[in-house]
């Protein structure tokens, strides 16, 4: 884990009566990068690896989108790792919050890649001209009958040839393997620092908010969609990234 001076998520530290559905609001941006950081194993690793396939997949002329953004770190990472002329990195979030820490944090940058700000649902925006399309970990707080329809725009939108990076928390259909990946997860944010009393807070309010699915479900998704190839390319318990290719 980097040793970075990220301001420490206790949001679920102090017994709540009632746990709420959990939004992206001002507080959670505000500890967003401690909290991605102890809640998402292998997060850093999914980051650099997103630059790293930027850097052979994104073509001269195109746009790159960073779709549910948060804070833009990995609209970062393409932006530094763009090695050809006159691309654009599209970020877009709907939370106003998330958006506004983002261009705080973006706006020192010094790349000849510039990179667009946009608040909004990415069921609204119009994907063109793609040549990577990013979904980290943003699918899963999308409504599931809305997701196949979002996969498709961004198929259409992709260059042939374009990849997708769909990163995601997933389930298990084999419910005892369910069962000990997620003891596992919450092994690990026990391992960061949380207490059993933020895991379960926290698991609460996202219950409603985040629904994983399994890897076949994503697959067949993808392969309906007709990406011509989808391939499993990270997973550490039950977090997992594919990469698809139009
Ligand atoms: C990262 N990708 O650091 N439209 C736009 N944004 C949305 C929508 C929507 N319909 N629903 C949720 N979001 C980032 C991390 S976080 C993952 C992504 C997490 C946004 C939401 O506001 C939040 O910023 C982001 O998707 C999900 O690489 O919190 O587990």
């Amino acid at each position: 884990m980097e040793d970075k001076n990220w301001k420490k998520d206790t949001i679920f530290n102090e017994p709540i009566d009632k746990i709420v559905d959990f939004t992206f609001d001002e507080k959670v941006a505000d500890v967003f990068e401690d909290m991605l950081r102890r809640s998402i194993p292998g997060y850093g690793t999914i980051i650099s690896i997103i630059g790293m396939l930027t850097k052979y997949h994104a073509k001269p002329n195109t746009n790159l989108y960073d779709l549910g953004s948060s804070l833009g770190a990995a609209s970062l990472v393409m932006q530094k790792n763009v090695s050809v002329p006159g691309c654009k990195i599209i970020a877009v979030d709907n939370s106003l919050p998330m958006i506004n820490r983002c261009r705080e944090i973006i706006k020192n940058g010094n790349y000849p890649t510039p990179i667009e700000l946009i608040c909004a649902d990415i069921m609204d925006v119009q994907i063109q001209n793609a040549s990577m399309v990013v979904l980290n970990f943003t699918l899963q707080f999308i409504p599931v009958e809305l997701r196949s329809k979002l996969i498709e725009k961004i198929y259409n939108g992709l260059l042939p040839g374009g990849i997708l990076i769909l990163s995601e928390k997933i389930s298990f259909d084999d419910e005892d393997l369910n069962k000990r990946q997620i003891e596992r997860y919450h092994n690990f944010k026990k391992f960061h620092g949380y207490s059993d009393l933020e895991i379960s807070a926290k698991r609460e309010a996202l219950e409603n908010v985040l629904i994983p699915e399994t890897l076949d479900t994503h697959f067949s998704r993808l392969y309906r969609a007709r990406f011509n190839h989808v391939d499993l390319w990270y997973q550490l318990f039950n977090f997992a990234s594919i990469i698809a290719t139009k």
